[in-house]
């Protein structure tokens, strides 16, 4: 009946979590899982276990249950591992409807030590505590509906491309010259030669448009950011799209399309998670509005006096601006002078976007400049020697066709899906400045 009863025969799984429904009553199932919870009223134990697929819960009542099941309860432990058979019972105070009554326990492993936080409800400590053990952390049920909503985002957001014709590539990590600013660059050592983490796919997605059109990448970028907030980490997953004969405002379109498609796919196959973690919210949307930068000047005026044309936005503005725009959003047309030389720019003003979400920025974006003497006018008015860039700049020789794309960051996005005000949430095992390990 129990684990040390050496003749018990092995436990073999019939039935996960998921699939059981009320229709399973009085059905004799064999569940594995391991348990979140364990709670004791009166003469009832209930045990909430999980599966990959979700919760089931398991009632063991004294007088109704075999006594063994019952001196059994009283050993067992969060976190343990558990083969459980049983019948199944319908119930509506259950929580998906059923309940299973053991027949048969197998503790397949037990633990040593009582983590420093509930995995079901109770004040969870600071993040780092967490972190220390975030493979236990992850088994927390919003942990668990973050990762699934992560791991469809990104199944969504790699249909919608490859659906419409765009190629999936992989770009190299390793570089030879910075692209976003060399501040925030990762030094190491290739062999005998200084190289570094790569910021963004940037010149690689620009080249790649000349011999296939249409590209897109979802991959780690590295950046040495010099602080630590809530919305940055040192690695981050980069969701880049690059395709050639469009502009900006084409690219303004795939986005919304993107978003659209992404909601209507979580809200068909994850509404349970995204209710679990309250966040609804970000799906009310039909349509991404648009201002210029002019615009969002102007509205933070009326706030903020000090705020001068050609400012970068500051977290005092886009919290200002989030108050007129509290979800998705665009800021297009901004000063020349703050962005990247690879971007299109007319006189003061460039053809770039932000897509903002409320406060946040979550992706950049824009037409970039596909003529090669204009790539190195810009490049020497950023004080960056055209030489270093030789291996980009000599493909602009072959007829390179005119391009847009953008690039999103994915567990930014994430937190705006996931309802998260820290990134490091919805990351597995995020870096930072203090963190490189677990
Ligand atoms: P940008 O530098 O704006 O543009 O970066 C694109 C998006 O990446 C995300 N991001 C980060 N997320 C988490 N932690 C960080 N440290 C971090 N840094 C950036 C942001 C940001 O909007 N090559 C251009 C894109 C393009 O034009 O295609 C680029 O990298 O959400």
């Amino acid at each position: 009946m129990n684990a040390d009863n050496k003749d018990q025969k092995k436990l073999i799984r019939t039935s996960y979590s998921k699939d059981i429904t009320p229709d399973f009553d009085e059905k004799n199932i064999t569940v594995v899982g391991w348990i979140v919870s364990i709670r004791k009223q009166g003469k009832i134990y209930f045990i909430m276990l999980y599966d990959s697929t979700g919760p089931l819960q398991i009632i063991i009542k004294k007088g109704v249950s075999h006594n063994d099941i019952f001196a059994q309860a009283e050993t067992l432990k969060e976190h343990s591992s558990i083969a459980v058979q049983g019948i199944i019972k319908k119930s509506d105070k259950a929580p998906k409807g059923v309940e299973l009554h053991p027949e048969e326990i197998s503790v397949l492993s037990t633990t040593n030590k009582i983590p420093p936080f509930s995995l079901y409800g109770g004040q969870l400590p600071n993040i780092d505590k967490r972190l220390d053990i975030r493979a236990v952390d992850l088994r927390r049920p919003s942990a668990q509906s973050i990762m699934k909503l992560r791991a469809k985002t990104l199944q969504s957001i790699r249909n919608f491309y490859i659906d419409r014709d765009y190629l999936e590539v992989n770009t190299p990590k390793i570089i030879a010259t910075a692209t976003e600013g060399g501040s925030a660059l990762f030094p190491m050592l290739y062999y005998d030669k200084e190289a570094f983490l790569t910021q963004s796919p940037q010149l690689f997605k620009e080249q790649l448009v000349l011999p296939f059109e249409k590209v897109f990448e979802i991959a780690y970028a590295y950046r040495a950011e010099k602080s630590r907030t809530l919305y940055h980490i040192s690695e981050f997953i980069s969701v880049d799209m690059e395709q050639a004969f469009i502009d900006y405002k084409d690219v303004l379109k795939i986005i919304e399309d993107l978003l659209l498609h992404i909601k209507n796919d979580l809200l068909e196959t994850s509404s349970e998670h995204l209710e679990l973690l309250d966040s609804k919210d970000w799906t009310t949307f039909d349509s991404i509005p648009s201002i210029t930068y002019n615009n969002a000047i102007d509205l933070i005026k009326e706030v903020d006096s000090k705020i001068e044309w050609g400012d970068d936005l500051s977290t005092k503005s886009m919290d200002i601006l989030s108050k007129k725009f509290p979800h998705f959003y665009y800021v297009t047309d901004w000063p020349s002078a703050g962005k990247p030389f690879y971007i299109k720019c007319e006189g003061d003003y460039s053809e770039s976007f932000d897509l903002m979400y409320g406060n946040k920025e979550l992706a950049s974006g824009g037409t970039r400049v596909n003529d090669k003497d204009e790539l190195i006018d810009r490049l020497k008015q950023k004080n960056l020697n055209p030489n270093g860039f030789d291996f980009h700049l000599r493909v602009f020789d072959y007829g390179m066709p005119p391009h847009a794309g953008f690039g999103l960051g994915f567990e930014r996005l994430m937190m705006t899906i996931a309802n998260q005000t820290n990134i490091r949430e919805v990351g597995l095992f995020p870096r930072d400045q203090h963190r490189l390990s677990p």
